[in-house]
């Protein structure tokens, strides 16, 4: 049998296709093994694409689509769902959060009933995300569905979602809108965990409306079509936040599983460790087993920064509950705040702070008030944390540090009582001044011990005055 022309090419194209490696997500984009062969002018259709495995993606590529994230430093959380019905209260406890048909065990046909009562007829997206700009936020994680499984969005998988609310409109796309006209990054924080869907696996005893058994085959298509209708209703989006990942159902296959699905819906989505099973309780960083780009500790800030390349972010909340608690009382100060913003920067790491609105689609009043002293700290000082990378020496006992290209950020949260701080530290500095009179210069001096800096006798700002210092040449951490 003589081979035409036409069939080595297309032999040669199969071979070549068979040997190539697994398709991986590449910095010009995914590269699939069909194309070799409609390269090659094959008659019949290329083969189909092989999925491609985001997890192997280059430090490069990586460093590439983390930049925004690396840069920003700051970003709102918001945890809004029914349990701002009840707000904390029921029997004789008002103390609960988000987590309230748990602990209290509420049965779940007594819950719903909590969807009849949800209206935010006083929310307004276009306030919410004005009030995130305006404290130096660049990016906002909205739940679209916490782990009592009720959809923020009208998703078309279930009824358990806002269309079961008498409030007629999507929450959910009015703030994806006012996001982008107030040039945020919108994103969403999705539990993996649903005590409401009856496949769930661990089903809790109190979901009397469940029926059948439980199946995660059942629920893991369930949950992609959901996050499908998120990525692509209200996208682009900046991350997908998992969570709820801790119990037994789920698995770190499961997990890379996930990864992949929803990088395939978005290839340069970002999202976090919690998609896996990688995370250390509250600290939040992965032990080198997880799956995901970025670390989360939780109501915490590392001790210390981590090795270029390891992405994290500290999410917080301003009281006790990450959901609205109408008898909040244990609200952290501004001064801690802004502390936290500060700290997390001078690690190389990201802070996310939480807002837990009321049922009728308010911001509690304590958390604006914050929201706007952050502001007022951020409109002078946010040159020295977005864009910033970790301090080049050791936390200091008067504040923190933060650095970019020839610039170094001195934090001062306590001044020493002689006026002097001393780095240790080896650095040419150009100009020294306050970032909130750059008229006043600041004086330094070089000396055997490290760089001496000699604060003004009154510091403007008592949360936390930030000094710069412009340098020449390299910076040295001196032993
Ligand atoms: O159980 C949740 C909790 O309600 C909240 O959403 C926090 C936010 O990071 N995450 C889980 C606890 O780690």
């Amino acid at each position: 049998m003589t081979l035409r022309r036409t069939d080595c090419l297309l032999l040669a194209a199969l071979a070549l296709a068979a040997a190539a490696p697994p398709a991986r997500a590449q910095s010009a984009g995914p590269v699939q093994a069909g194309a070799t062969a409609r390269a090659a002018g094959a008659l019949t259709p290329a083969l189909p694409a092989a999925p491609i495995d985001y997890t192997q993606e280059s430090a490069e590529d990586k460093a590439r689509r983390m930049a925004w994230f690396n840069h920003d430093r700051f970003g709102m959380f918001i945890h809004w769902g029914l349990y701002a019905v009840p707000a904390g209260a029921w029997g004789d406890r008002t103390d609960y959060g988000e987590w309230i048909m748990e602990q209290a065990r509420i049965p779940v046909s007594e819950y719903e009933k909590f969807a009849d009562q949800f209206n935010p007829t006083k929310f307004d997206a276009d306030a919410w995300a004005r009030m995130a700009k305006d404290a130096g936020m660049k990016y906002i994680v909205l739940t679209s569905k916490h782990h009592e499984g009720f959809a923020l969005w009208p998703t078309k998988q279930s009824d358990w979602s806002i269309e079961r609310t008498p409030f007629g409109r999507d929450p959910v796309a009015e703030l994806a809108a006012a996001c982008r006209r107030h040039g945020l990054r919108f994103a969403f924080y999705h539990s993996i965990m649903d005590w409401y869907h009856p496949a769930w696996e661990t089903r809790r005893a109190w979901n009397d409306v469940a029926t059948g058994s439980t199946n995660m085959e059942e629920y893991i298509p369930f949950m992609k079509a959901q996050l499908k209708e998120l990525v692509e209703n209200y996208g682009p989006l900046g991350i997908m936040w998992f969570d709820g990942e801790w119990e037994s159902p789920w698995t770190h296959e499961r997990g890379v599983d996930l990864y992949n699905y929803v990088r395939s819906l978005q290839p340069d989505i970002l999202i976090n460790n919690r998609v896996g099973k990688g995370r250390a309780g509250m600290s939040g960083m992965d032990q080198g087993q997880g799956v995901g780009d970025f670390g989360t500790p939780e109501q915490e800030v590392p001790g210390t920064g981590f090795a270029p390349g390891v992405y994290w972010e500290s999410c917080m909340t301003m009281g006790d509950t990450w959901g609205y608690n109408a008898t909040e009382d244990n609200w952290k100060s501004s001064r801690q705040l802004i502390h936290h913003l500060i700290d997390a920067a001078s690690k190389g790491g990201n802070y996310l702070l939480n807002v837990g609105p009321t049922a009728e689609g308010l911001f509690p009043q304590e958390s604006i008030d914050r929201l706007a002293d952050i502001g007022r700290w951020m409109k002078v000082n946010s040159e020295a944390i977005y864009g910033t990378t970790a301090s080049p020496i050791a936390t200091p006992a008067w504040g923190r540090i933060t650095q970019k290209r020839d610039r170094l950020y001195l934090h001062v949260f306590d001044a020493p009582a002689d006026g002097q701080l001393v780095l240790p530290l080896q650095a040419n500095v150009r100009r020294a001044y306050l970032l909130a009179d750059r008229r006043q210069a600041v004086t330094t001096a070089q000396t055997p011990a490290g760089l001496t800096v000699t604060l003004p006798a009154s510091l403007p700002d008592a949360d936390a005055t930030v000094i710069a210092l412009e340098t020449r040449g390299a910076v040295t951490a001196l032993d």
